[in-house]
C-alpha cells in the first residue's frame, strides 16, 4: 500500500477540487479561476509535499526545540508558546518556487505545477524573532535550521527537506512560528501544528511540521538546501552546460507576479457585453507597483486598477472592464514593482530545476 494513502484520503476529502501531480509524494493545485478571493480559502490552497506527512498526533503532545548557538536551549510546547509569546498576525503569499516549472522549454527536473502553487492566506503565530531573543541566539549566528517530522518517501527516519533562514530574515518581524491559516488551527496537510511563516521567500522556506530550529554559525545544510535544490544560478546558463552547485544560490526572494482569477480560461461573453478582468498581483521584498491588462495579444496594454496596499506580503487584486471585439480573445496580466523589475512576456532565464517562472499569465476565450 502506497505510503502516502492516509493523506491522499485527506486531500480528497479537504480540497477535492485541485488537480493532484502524479507524484508519490501528495501535491495538488487549483485551476486559477479557483484563486479568485483576498484569501485563498484552505480548501483550494495548494499542497506541496517533498514526503510523508507525519502522523496526526495530539498537538497537546507537540514540542517545539531551540538549540544550537544560543545561551539557553529551550523546548515549549504549544500552550507554552502560546503562554509566553505575543501572538500576531500576518497575511501573506504563500507560492512554490517550481511555480509555472511546466511552461519552461526544455523540460526540467520537478513536479510539472502549472499556475496554482500559490496562496494567499492569514497566517497567525508568535515571531520567530521573540524566540531566537528567548533563547538569547548569539550574535556569531549566521542562520537557522529548520527541523521536521515528514520523511522521504519510501525512507521513515529520512527527513525529507530540512531548509533555513539567513539571520536577518529569522529576525524580520514578518517571519512567523504559525499555528493557525485562516484563523483556524492549521490542518495537517498545512504542517500542524506548527509551521515557519518567511514572506517574500520561496515556499520551500515555509517548513512545516516544525519540531526543531537549530541556531547556525554557518549556512544551514540539510536535505534540500545544497546542490541545485532551491537554488538559481548566479549567471544565465544553457541546458547542454554542465552545473556547477557552487555557481548556485539560495533563493532569497520572489519575483513580481499575476495572475488572472477571472475570467477562466475558455470564457465566452456575448457579443458586445462588457468583461471584467480581474485577478491578482505580488510579489517577494520588492513592492508591487501596478499591473497592466492586455485584450489583444500583448499589442496595447491597459493599467489595471489596484487595490490598496495592505499587508506588504499580501497579494492585491487588480480589476479592469474592457469592451472586447468580437472573436478569439487573449488576455494578459503584467505586474512591476517599484524598482522598475516587470514580468517578462515569454518564459525568464532557463534554470535547470525550472524555479521562479514568472512570465506572464494568459487566458484564452472569445466575445461572440
Ligand atoms: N517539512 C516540510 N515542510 C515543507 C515542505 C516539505 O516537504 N516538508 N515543502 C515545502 C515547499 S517546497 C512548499 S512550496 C511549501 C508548501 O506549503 P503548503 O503545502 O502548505 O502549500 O511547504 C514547504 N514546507
Ligand atoms: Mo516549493
Amino acid at each position: 500500500m502506497p505510503e502516502s494513502d492516509a493523506e491522499r484520503a485527506l486531500l480528497a476529502r479537504d480540497k477535492p477540487r485541485l488537480f493532484v501531480h502524479q507524484d508519490s509524494a501528495v501535491n495538488a493545485e487549483p485551476a486559477p479561476a479557483l484563486l479568485d478571493s483576498a484569501l485563498t480559502p484552505v480548501e483550494t490552497f495548494f499542497v506541496r509535499n517533498n514526503g510523508i506527512v507525519p502522523q496526526p498526533g495530539d498537538a497537546a503532545d507537540w514540542t517545539l526545540t531551540i538549540d544550537g548557538a544560543v545561551a539557553d536551549a529551550r523546548r515549549w510546547t504549544l500552550a507554552e508558546l502560546k503562554a509566553r509569546f505575543e501572538t500576531v498576525s500576518v497575511t501573506a503569499v504563500l507560492e512554490c518556487a517550481g511555480n509555472g516549472r511546466s511552461q519552461f522549454v526544455p523540460k526540467t527536473d520537478g513536479l510539472q505545477w502549472r499556475l496554482g502553487a500559490v496562496g494567499c492566506a492569514r497566517w497567525t503565530g508568535f515571531r520567530l524573532a521573540d524566540l531566537l531573543d528567548d533563547v538569547g541566539a548569539l550574535s556569531s549566528a549566521v542562520y537557522t535550521g529548520h527541523f521536521s517530522l515528514d520523511h522521504a518517501v519510501g525512507a521513515p527516519g529520512k527527513p525529507a527537506l530540512s531548509r533555513g533562514l539567513p539571520i536577518a530574515k529569522a529576525l524580520s518581524p514578518e517571519t512567523l512560528v504559525a499555528f493557525a491559516m485562516n484563523d483556524a488551527p492549521l490542518s495537517l496537510l498545512h504542517g500542524a501544528p506548527l509551521r515557519i511563516v518567511a514572506p517574500g521567500y520561496p515556499g520551500s522556506a515555509w517548513q512545516k511540521w516544525l519540531s526543531r530550529i537549530a541556531v547556525l554559525e554557518r549556512e544551514h545544510d540539510g536535505p534540500k538546501m545544497t546542490g541545485t535544490d532551491y537554488r538559481m544560478p548566479k549567471h544565465p546558463v544553457d541546458p547542454d552546460d554542465s552545473f556547477d552547485p557552487a555557481d548556485f544560490a539560495v533563493i532569497t526572494d520572489m519575483p513580481v507576479k499575476s495572475l488572472i482569477t477571472t475570467p477562466a480560461e475558455g470564457f465566452s461573453v456575448p457579443a458586445g457585453e462588457r468583461l471584467t478582468v480581474a485577478g491578482f498581483g505580488w510579489s517577494g521584498h520588492v513592492p508591487l507597483a501596478g499591473v497592466e491588462v492586455s485584450a489583444d495579444g500583448g499589442q496595447s496594454w491597459l493599467e489595471a486598477s489596484l487595490e490598496r496596499a495592505g499587508d506588504p506580503f499580501a497579494w492585491r487584486r487588480f480589476a479592469i472592464e474592457i469592451a472586447p471585439p468580437v472573436g478569439p480573445i487573449v488576455l494578459m496580466a503584467r505586474a512591476r514593482d517599484i524598482a522598475g523589475n516587470r514580468q517578462p512576456h515569454d518564459n525568464p532565464g532557463w534554470n535547470p530545476r525550472g524555479y521562479l517562472n514568472n512570465r506572464i499569465h494568459r487566458v484564452s476565450g472569445r466575445a461572440e
